[in-house]
C-alpha cells in the first residue's frame, strides 16, 4: 500500500501551495504543524529534513523534499497531473513561468516579508528595500497577467503554476502584517483575477483553504488567516 505523504506546514505559509496541489490531485497525505511562533523551522528535527530551515517539507517514499517549486514539479510529474507532460507542447512555457514564479516572484516576495534577512537593520533601510522590491513584484505580476492562457496560466487545464501564482497574489495583499504593503490588488491584473476566481470555486481548493482557516475567497478577497491550529508567522 502507498504510504501517505507527510506535509510539514504552517498556516498560510508556502506549504499551502503544496496542500492545494495534494488536494487537487486527491493524494493521501497527513500534516505536521511547524510551530512558527517558537521558531520550529529551526529545530534540529526540522533542519534534518530541510537544512535551509524553510517551510514546506514534503516527506515522500524517496525522502524529504523541500523547495516549493521542486515539490510541485515532482508531484505533477510523478502523478501525471496538473502540468504538461515532458513531451507536451506546453511544457516549455509551463517550466519557464514555474521557475519565474519560484526563483523571481516568490524570492522577491520573501524579501518584502523578511527584509531584515537581506539588509541592515535600520527601519529606513528596511522600508526602502521593501518599497523597491514591491515595485519589482508588481512588474512580475504584470508579466504573469500578460502570460495567462485561456483560461489557465498553462492553457486549457489548471496546473500547479496557477496554485503557486494565486497564493503569491494572496500574500501580496496580506503581508507584511505591519508596514507598507504593495500598492496593488489582484483586481489590477484582470487575467490573473479571473484565474484566481475560478480556482477558489473548486471544491479541492475550498477544502485545503478551510483546513487553514483562510476564508471563502482566499485569493480574490483575502482575509487574515484564522487557523484551527498554529500561526502563519
Ligand atoms: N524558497 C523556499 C521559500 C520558502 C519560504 O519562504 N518559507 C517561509 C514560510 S512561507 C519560511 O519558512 N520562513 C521562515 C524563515 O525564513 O525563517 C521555497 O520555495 O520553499
Amino acid at each position: 500500500m502507498t504510504r501517505p505523504y507527510v506535509l510539514h506546514y504552517a498556516p498560510d505559509n508556502a506549504s499551502l501551495i503544496v496542500r492545494l496541489a495534494l488536494e487537487e490531485m486527491d493524494l493521501p497525505y497527513r500534516t505536521v504543524l511547524v510551530d512558527r511562533r517558537n521558531g520550529g523551522q529551526r529545530d534540529d528535527a526540522f533542519l534534518a529534513l530541510n537544512p535551509s530551515g524553510m517551510i514546506p517539507v514534503l516527506e515522500t517514499q524517496q525522502g524529504a523534499l523541500f523547495e516549493t517549486g521542486a515539490i510541485l514539479l515532482w508531484l505533477a510529474d510523478r502523478h501525471k497531473m496538473m502540468a504538461p507532460g515532458v513531451r507536451d507542447a506546453g511544457r516549455g512555457d509551463f517550466l519557464k513561468w514555474l521557475f519565474f514564479t519560484s526563483s523571481t516572484l516568490h524570492a522577491d516576495l520573501r524579501i518584502t516579508f523578511y527584509p531584515g534577512q537581506y539588509a541592515g537593520s535600520g527601519p529606513a533601510t528596511l522600508q526602502a528595500l521593501r518599497k523597491k522590491v514591491q515595485e519589482r513584484v508588481l512588474r512580475h505580476f504584470g508579466l504573469l497577467d500578460d502570460a495567462v492562457g485561456a483560461p489557465w496560466l498553462g492553457g486549457e487545464n489548471p496546473s500547479v503554476l496557477d496554485l503557486y501564482v494565486a497564493v503569491c497574489a494572496r500574500w501580496m495583499a496580506l503581508y507584511p502584517e505591519e508596514g507598507p504593503r504593495a500598492e496593488a490588488q489582484l483586481r489590477d491584473f484582470p487575467a490573473l483575477y479571473a484565474m484566481a476566481e475560478r480556482l477558489e470555486a473548486r471544491p479541492a481548493i475550498q477544502r485545503a483553504c478551510a483546513a487553514e482557516g483562510l476564508g471563502p475567497h482566499p485569493f480574490t478577497r483575502p482575509e487574515r488567516p484564522n487557523p484551527p491550529e498554529g500561526s502563519a508567522t
